[in-house]
């Protein structure tokens, strides 16, 4: 049995007081419960930003990378130890900016990981400049008139290249994003979950902004269906559409499938966490 209180940590928060943020951690906790995982189940992969120092606040086995580069860390945990559910926390500058080539050859590999996304449009921890999801014109601290470029959008890049689960949550609705959580947690291959996350301190839009705009796809939307996901995906400015918007249900080889055992005849696999080793007595075993 597990309960939230498992996943408790002692670090001090650092987030703004009533940041979203805390509903996507509060999401994640409810999602890690209803799929009974033990924190020790659990290996968190991130890189630098407030979305970044998610897994800080939560009691797990945890990596934190450079700026961009959790994606290619948490490949390689699951390749080596697939036992361990594997989320990457991060944000928009973070995955589609300084690690959007990761973000690409990720989706290209299909592991069997959770990627989660806290979209709030804007770097946050360096106060306040343009990120890729930034919208067209939006005045920044730093593009102060207004932002020149396109926005990316990344939930339409991630279907064109073959991403097998592709959803949006809205971080304001924790059951509806932990619900989107547990799905994308049981998904067996590349889970992919962007999350709308205002930042109250230096965004470019309010809460009630994304209120008055985000609507959940209806019971009746078809989610097999690739083009409509491209139109869904496609869709922001009056209307944001959240949900899942498109699950591929065929067996698909996941990266390292092929050549793990293979390679590790399984036995970095096997070590676990049952004794602590150095890095150089880990080496010696494949000498
Ligand atoms: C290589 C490198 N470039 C730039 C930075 C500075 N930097 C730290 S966090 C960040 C942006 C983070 O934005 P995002 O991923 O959207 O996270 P948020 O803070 O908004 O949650 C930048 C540019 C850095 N730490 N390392
Ligand atoms: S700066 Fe924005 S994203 Fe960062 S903690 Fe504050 S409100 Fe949240
Ligand atoms: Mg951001």
């Amino acid at each position: 049995m597990v309960e939230i209180e498992d996943y408790q940590s002692d670090a001090e928060n650092q987030w703004c007081p009533g940041c979203p943020n805390f509903g996507i951690l509060r999401a994640i906790k409810s999602a890690l419960v209803a799929l009974a995982r033990k924190p020790e189940e659990i290996c968190m992969v991130s890189g630098i930003g407030q979305a970044a120092k998610l897994p800080h606040y939560l009691r797990c086995n945890f990596f934190n990378g450079l700026h961009g580069r959790a994606l290619p860390i948490a490949v390689a945990i699951n390749v080596v130890n697939p036992k361990l559910t594997t989320i990457v926390v991060t944000g928009d500058g973070d995955c589609y900016g300084e690690g959007g080539n990761h973000f690409l050859h990720t989706i290209r590999r299909n592991p069997n990981i959770t990627l989660i996304v806290h979209n709030n449009q804007i770097y946050g921890l360096t106060k306040g400049q343009a990120s890729p999801t930034t919208d067209l014109r939006a005045k920044t601290r730093l593009q102060f008139e207004g932002v020149e470029l396109e926005p990316l959008r990344p939930l339409a890049t991630a279907l064109l290249h073959g991403c097998p689960f592709v959803a949006r949550g809205y971080a304001g609705d924790i059951k509806g994003l932990s619900d989107l959580f547990v799905e994308a947690m049981r998904f067996k291959g590349f889970s992919y979950v962007d999350v709308i996350q205002p930042c109250i301190t230096w965004g470019t839009h309010t809460v009630s902004w994304y209120k008055e705009r985000i609507y959940k796809l209806p019971p009746d939307y078809d989610l097999h269906d690739k083009e409509e996901a491209l139109k869904k995906a496609c869709e922001w400015g009056d209307r944001i559409p959240i949900g899942v918007f498109y699950r591929d249900d065929r067996p698909k080889m996941g990266f390292g499938d092929q050549f793990r055992d293979k390679i590790f005849d399984g036995r970095l696999t096997d070590l676990g966490f049952r004794k602590q080793q150095t890095i150089i007595e880990m080496l010696d075993i494949f000498r």
